[in-house]
C-alpha cells in the first residue's frame, strides 16, 4: 500500500516539485497575465499505471520524442508544473496509485478552480480497473466542483486498427455512461478522445482540452472567422510555439490532414530558425527581413505541389498564426498582410484586456468613449 503523503504532496511539500518551464528559455510575456495574479488554469494528468500519463505531458510540453518516453520513470509523487505558454498553465502529473477516497486526499485543493481532468487510459490493456478508477474519481471531482471538465484519453491506440480503435471507444463510453446514469450521474459531461504521442492525434486532444481553460474562445474563433473570410484563407489555426498546442482555429471543421501540415509547418520552421536564425537565444522565427526576432513580424510560406499555399506569421513571441489557401489568393498578399495585421492587433487586445481590465483600451480607443 502505497504511503498516503505521495500525492498528499498539498500539506506542505507541493512547493518542491513546481518545476517552471517557458518556451525555449524565454521569459514571461509581460503582456500576458502573470501567474501570481490569476490563478492558473489547470490539467490534471490522472489514471492508472503506466498508462502514459508523463510520456503525454513530456511528448507535448517539451518535446521529448515518443521513443524516449520508454525510458520515463514511473511517477512516486504528485508533479506540479507551471508552464508559460500563450497562457499560463499548470499541468499535475500524479502518480498511478492515487487514491481519491483516501482520506489525505484533498478533493478541494486538487479539483477547484478552472481545471481539466484529464483521464489516461491505456486501451492497449484490459480496461475494467481502469473505468472503476475513473468512475470514482469523475463522480468525487464532480462533488467538488462541477465547473470541472472531463476528459478521457483512450490512449496508446497506435496498435489498434481502425475498427478496433471504434469499437474500443464505443465500448468505454457505453460503459462509462450506464455507471453513471445508474447512480443518476447522468447530467456528467465527459469527452473522449483516441490518442497517440506517436502521431498527431495527442497534440490535436491536448488543444481541444486547453481551449476549454480559455475564457476568450469565442472572441479568438471570431476573430478568425473574420479573417479567413476577408483574405480567401481556407482554414486557420493559431498555436502556441513551444507546445504546438493550437489554442484557436476558425470555425470551418478541422480536418486532420490540413491540420497535421499547419502542425508540422511549425517544426521545420521553428526548427530550421533555431539552428540557423540570427540569434539561436531568442530562438524564435528570424528570418533575415526581421531585425528582432519575436516582435511578431517574423513570417514564411512553403508552396505545396497541390496549389495550395503555407503561410506562418508571427503574432507575438508565444503564438503564430498558420494560415493554408489556394495559390490564387495568396496573389494578393499585401491585402492579407494587412488584414493580419488587423488580426495581431486584436488579438493582443484581447490579452491586454485580460490581464489590465477594460481600462487598459480606454486610451487607445479614447474617441470612442467620446
Ligand atoms: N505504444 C504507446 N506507448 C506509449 C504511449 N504513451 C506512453 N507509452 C508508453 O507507456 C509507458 C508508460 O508511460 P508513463 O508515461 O510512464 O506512464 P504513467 O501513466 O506516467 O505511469 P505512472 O507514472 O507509473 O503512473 C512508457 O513505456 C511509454 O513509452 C503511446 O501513445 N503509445
Ligand atoms: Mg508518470
Amino acid at each position: 500500500m502505497a504511503a498516503h503523503n505521495n500525492y498528499g504532496a498539498f500539506h506542505g511539500d507541493a512547493e518542491d516539485e513546481v518545476d517552471s518551464h517557458s518556451p525555449r528559455g524565454q521569459q514571461s510575456d509581460p503582456e500576458l497575465p502573470q501567474a501570481q495574479e490569476l490563478q492558473k488554469p489547470r490539467l490534471l494528468l490522472m489514471g492508472l499505471r503506466r498508462s502514459g500519463k508523463s510520456s503525454i505531458e513530456r511528448v507535448v510540453f517539451h518535446k521529448m520524442s515518443p521513443n524516449e518516453t520508454l525510458f520515463v520513470e514511473s511517477t512516486s509523487k504528485l508533479r506540479k508544473e507551471s508552464i508559460v505558454l500563450s497562457m499560463d498553465l499548470e499541468i499535475w502529473d500524479f502518480p498511478g496509485h492515487l487514491d481519491v477516497d483516501d482520506p489525505s486526499f484533498d478533493g478541494e485543493e486538487v479539483f477547484g478552480g478552472s481545471t481539466a481532468l484529464v483521464f489516461v487510459i491505456d486501451a492497449q490493456d484490459d480496461y475494467l480497473e481502469a473505468l472503476q478508477r475513473l468512475y470514482t474519481t469523475v463522480t468525487r471531482a464532480h462533488k467538488v466542483n462541477p465547473e470541472i471538465s472531463f476528459e478521457v484519453l483512450i490512449h496508446k491506440v497506435d496498435g489498434l486498427s481502425d475498427d478496433h480503435k471504434i469499437e474500443t471507444q464505443r465500448d468505454i463510453h457505453q460503459r462509462i455512461s450506464d455507471e453513471l446514469a445508474d447512480a443518476q450521474l447522468d447530467n456528467i459531461h465527459l469527452s473522449f478522445y483516441l490518442t497517440s504521442i506517436y502521431d498527431h492525434s495527442i497534440y490535436e486532444a491536448i488543444s481541444k482540452v486547453i481551449q476549454k481553460l480559455i475564457k476568450q474562445l469565442a472572441t479568438f474563433e471570431n476573430l478568425m472567422n473574420i479573417l479567413c473570410s476577408n483574405s480567401g484563407v481556407e482554414k486557420a489555426f493559431l498555436f502556441d510555439i513551444m507546445s504546438k498546442v493550437y489554442i484557436a482555429t476558425d470555425s470551418s471543421p478541422v480536418d486532420m490532414q490540413s491540420y497535421e501540415l499547419c502542425s508540422d509547418m511549425i517544426d521545420v520552421i521553428f526548427d530550421v530558425s533555431s539552428i540557423y536564425g540570427p540569434d539561436t537565444q531568442d530562438a524564435t522565427l528570424s528570418p533575415s527581413s526581421n531585425p528582432n526576432p519575436g516582435n511578431g513580424q517574423g513570417h514564411a510560406v512553403i508552396k505545396l505541389n497541390n496549389g495550395m499555399v503555407l503561410y506562418l506569421r508571427e503574432v507575438n513571441r508565444f503564438l503564430s498564426l498558420v494560415c493554408l489557401l489556394r495559390e490564387d489568393n495568396f496573389e494578393k498578399q499585401g491585402l492579407i498582410d494587412y488584414n493580419f495585421r488587423c488580426f495581431q492587433e486584436a488579438i493582443l487586445d484581447v490579452f491586454r484586456l485580460r490581464k489590465h481590465g477594460p481600462g487598459a483600451l480606454k486610451d487607445k480607443y479614447s474617441h470612442s468613449y467620446g
